[in-house]
């Protein structure tokens, strides 16, 4: 078997039938990662473009054989299958699928940051993140999930009954 490498990854909605959209995509992910464990669905308000439609958002870990590249490779071709439209920067989709931390690895490319370069200062993903991994480290600045968390304010993050 290729080496398995430790992945999280974060998704969003916030455009169409936020519910299917999430699991269709995880459907698609399970193709290329293991995936091991998915938080509950939190909706929570948008942040960066505040002008759009409130966000379903979950955080999910697996393993995969996939390089990083790889990867964000095959989560871009998910987001297209599900009808994502090149639109302005943080604005509305069907689904947003980002690599959040890739085994230890510290990357920075154009389009490849590794970890993800907002991820530490946005609660819609360390409350999901801290739910399922609360002690995962963030290889940039050493801390915790968890720890990352007590930084953040959580005002407009509200955990959904939501089946995936
Ligand atoms: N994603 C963004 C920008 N803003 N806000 C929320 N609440 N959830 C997101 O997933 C989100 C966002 C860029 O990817
Ligand atoms: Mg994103
Ligand atoms: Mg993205």
């Amino acid at each position: 078997m290729a080496t398995q490498h430790t992945v999280y990854l974060a998704l969003g909605s916030n455009l169409g039938d936020r519910q299917l959209q999430l699991r269709k995509a995880l459907q698609e992910l399970q193709k290329v990662v293991d995936i091991q464990n998915i938080s509950s669905v939190y909706e929570t308000e948008p942040v960066g473009y505040l002008d759009q439609p409130r966000f379903f958002n979950i955080v999910c870990y697996g393993h995969t054989s996939f390089t990083a590249r790889e990867l964000l490779t095959q989560a871009k071709t998910i987001e297209q299958q599900l009808g994502r439209q090149p639109t302005i920067r943080n604005g509305p989709r069907p689904v947003d699928i980002d690599i959040l931390i890739y085994e230890e690895l510290i990357h920075v490319e154009d389009n490849l940051i590794l970890p993800h370069p907002r991820m530490h200062e946005r609660a819609f993903v360390l409350v999901p993140l801290t739910e399922i991994a609360p002690d995962v480290i963030d290889p940039r600045s050493g801390k915790t999930a968890r720890e990352l968390l007590q930084t953040v304010s959580v005002d407009g993050i509200t955990r959904r009954n939501v089946q995936l």
